[in-house]
């Protein structure tokens, strides 16, 4: 003891005698914050920040608090990889949350599982996310997963025969949910009138959608992000375009409404967060966002707090050494089996099937709810 440097000392003679400090677990969210996909990510922050301080106002996790580190990757690819490379190299967090948008995540994703550290998104869906590598983790719900739904109620609702589509051809969210759909509706023999795109910052979708008029479909399919399926909601109606739009995961921010008002009534959209879901753990959810928030939650809230009770039930699980990288490796190892019962619901994670056959990352199983858009609002559909 004599040799040992005096802080070295005290610390060891503090853990001899069990006192040792317990340590915080840094924890990395890359959230769009600002920029158009903002009216996701800032959701997504408020999600991560009431479950933190849940977690830690109960003693954290196996007695270590919880202190998250959180970046604004702007919804942008390069920012995404410089916010990536800051958490993981510069802060050493123990894992990374985000990006927010599959667009993102494709360009960052690859930068966390080289690092061999556990990326973990919440509001991405597109496919092929899982197939970046083992380290790579969504309780997002792919949209291969919900669309299939939407569309049958949606026909069966409707008594559709032919349907248009619209989709933005340069985003990997909305491409990825295009080719879904276009799976879908062959799947389900439902007929394509019209196939239209648009690119990010389009802002007039007339051209369009006066093709989509003369090609008389009985619904429009529209593979968006929220601000422009609002747009493109509003317009239709300008151009004497009657018939209910079938939207994807996109579509579940309020920002849809708070543009379109009353342009998207009938839509049909699918959700794995009911806000109406009486299960105790959405109903305690819901009534802490709102104390903490004064506003409603959504969604991607509902994600990113489920999201860190996930990561906090197989952190339960990991003996922490102190050592960044022993611990990333077992977190990641002990992360597919974690299951929590959230304001999603219950949740657990699947293997990925990745089309090159390699080992993937994890992907969400759950099932979603339906929603059709009455008064201005996502109403749960009663299944009439
Ligand atoms: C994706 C999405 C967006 C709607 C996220 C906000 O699902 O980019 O995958």
């Amino acid at each position: 003891m004599r040799f040992l440097p005096k802080t070295l000392a005290l610390v060891s003679a503090l853990a001899c005698a069990g006192l040792a400090q317990a340590a915080d677990i840094k924890i990395g969210v890359a959230a769009a914050l600002t920029g158009g996909a903002a009216q996701y990510g800032v959701s997504i922050r408020n999600g991560f920040q009431l479950a933190a301080e849940e977690i830690n106002a109960k003693g954290g996790i196996n007695g270590n608090k919880i202190q998250l580190v959180i970046e604004d990757e702007q919804g942008k690819k390069e920012e995404g990889i410089n916010v990536f490379k800051k958490l993981i190299f510069q802060d050493k967090v123990l894992m990374v949350f985000g990006p927010t948008l599959s667009n993102s995540m494709f360009a960052a994703g690859p930068v966390a599982n080289a690092a061999k550290t556990v990326v973990f998104g919440t509001s991405v869906t597109a496919n092929g996310i899982t197939d970046i590598g083992p380290y790579v983790f969504r309780n997002s719900v792919m949209e291969s997963d919900v669309l299939p739904v939407t569309v049958a109620t949606a026909t069966k609702h409707y008594k559709l025969k032919k349907v248009a589509v619209i989709y933005g051809n340069d985003d990997a969210f909305t491409k990825s949910g295009y080719d879904v759909f276009k799976k879908v509706l062959e799947d389900q023999k439902l007929p394509v009138t019209t196939t239209e795109t648009y690119v990010k910052g389009d802002v007039d979708f007339k051209a369009q959608l006066t093709k989509i008029k003369g090609s008389n479909p009985d619904a429009v399919v529209c593979s968006c992000l929220a601000e422009e399926a609002a747009n493109i909601m509003l317009q239709a109606r300008g151009l004497g375009i009657k018939v209910p739009f079938i939207g994807g995961n996109g579509f579940n921010s309020p920002k849809l409404f708070e543009i379109s008002k009353l342009a998207g009534e009938g839509t049909f959209v699918g959700s794995p967060w009911s806000n109406t879901n009486p299960a105790p753990a959405n109903k305690a959810f819901v009534a802490s966002y709102v104390k903490k928030y004064n506003a409603e939650p959504n969604q991607f809230a509902a994600q990113a707090f489920d999201a860190l009770h996930v990561a906090a039930a197989a952190l339960q699980e990991v003996k922490l050494s102190g050592d960044v990288n022993t611990d990333r490796e077992a977190l990641k190892n002990a992360l597919p089996k974690a299951t929590i019962n959230g304001a999603t619901g219950p949740f657990k994670f699947r293997a990925a099937v990745t089309k090159t056959g390699k080992p993937g990352g994890w992907d969400a199983d759950q099932k979603p709810f339906i929603y059709v858009v009455k008064g201005g609002k996502f109403t749960a559909f009663d299944g009439k």
